[in-house]
C-alpha cells in the first residue's frame, strides 16, 4: 500500500542550506520511496536553547510502502550519515529529520510517536507543510492551517522564507 509521508527537516550546524538540499536528495533515493515535493527553504530561530545558530528548515512530501518503523530507520541512517550526534538536549544538530505525518495514521509507541508531538507549536514546521499542501489536517489536531493561525498571537519566533 502506498502512503503519504512528511518529513521535516533541520539544521543549524556547518552549512545547513547544503545538508538540506543533500538530504532532500537522499530521502528520494530510499529504496520502495519517492520524493513527490519539497518545500521552500526557511531561516527560523531556534526553539530551544537560544545560544545556537538559527536553524534552515523544510519539510518533504514522499509516498512510500514502507512501514513507518522502517522509514524510521531510513531516516535515521541518513543523519547518521552527515554525522548527527546527540549531545545535548535541544542543542545544535547538523541535520535531523523527523517523521511527521505517516498517512492519517496515529503511531504511539516508544520508539516512535506520529504525528509529531511538536508539530502544533512549530511555525518552522507548519509553514513549509501548509506551503506544499495548504489543506491539510492534521489528525487529531485537525487543519494545519487553523493549527498556525493560532499560534499568530504566540511569541514563536522569527522564521523567514529564503
Ligand atoms: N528550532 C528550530 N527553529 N528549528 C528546528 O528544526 C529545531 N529543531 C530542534 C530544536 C532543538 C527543538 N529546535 C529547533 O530539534
Amino acid at each position: 500500500m502506498k502512503t503519504i509521508v512528511y518529513i521535516g527537516l533541520g539544521s543549524n550546524l556547518g552549512d545547513p542550506e547544503q545538508y538540506i538540499h543533500a538530504a532532500l536528495e537522499e530521502l528520494g533515493d530510499i529504496p520502495d520511496t519517492r520524493l513527490v515535493n519539497s518545500s521552500s527553504l526557511y531561516r527560523s530561530a531556534p526553539l530551544g536553547p537560544g545560544d545556537q545558530p538559527d536553524y534552515i528548515n523544510a519539510v518533504a512530501e514522499l509516498e512510500t510502502t514502507l512501514p513507518a518503523m522502517l522509514l524510521l530507520q531510513r531516516l535515521q541512517d541518513i543523519e547518521q550519515k552527515h554525522g548527527r550526534t546527540r549531545d545535548r538536549h535541544w542543542g545544535p544538530r547538523t541535520l535531523d529529520l523527523d517523521l511527521l505525518l505517516y498517512g492519517d495514521m496515529k503511531i504511539d509507541i516508544d520508539a516512535l510517536t506520529v504525528p509529531h508531538p511538536g508539530i502544533s507549536m512549530r511555525n518552522f514546521v507548519l509553514c513549509p507543510l501548509i506551503e506544499i499542501n495548504p489543506g491539510i489536517s492534521i489528525p487529531g489536531l485537525g487543519p494545519a492551517a487553523g493549527l498556525l493561525e493560532d499560534l499568530a498571537g504566540a511569541d514563536t519566533g522569527r522564521i523567514d522564507k529564503l
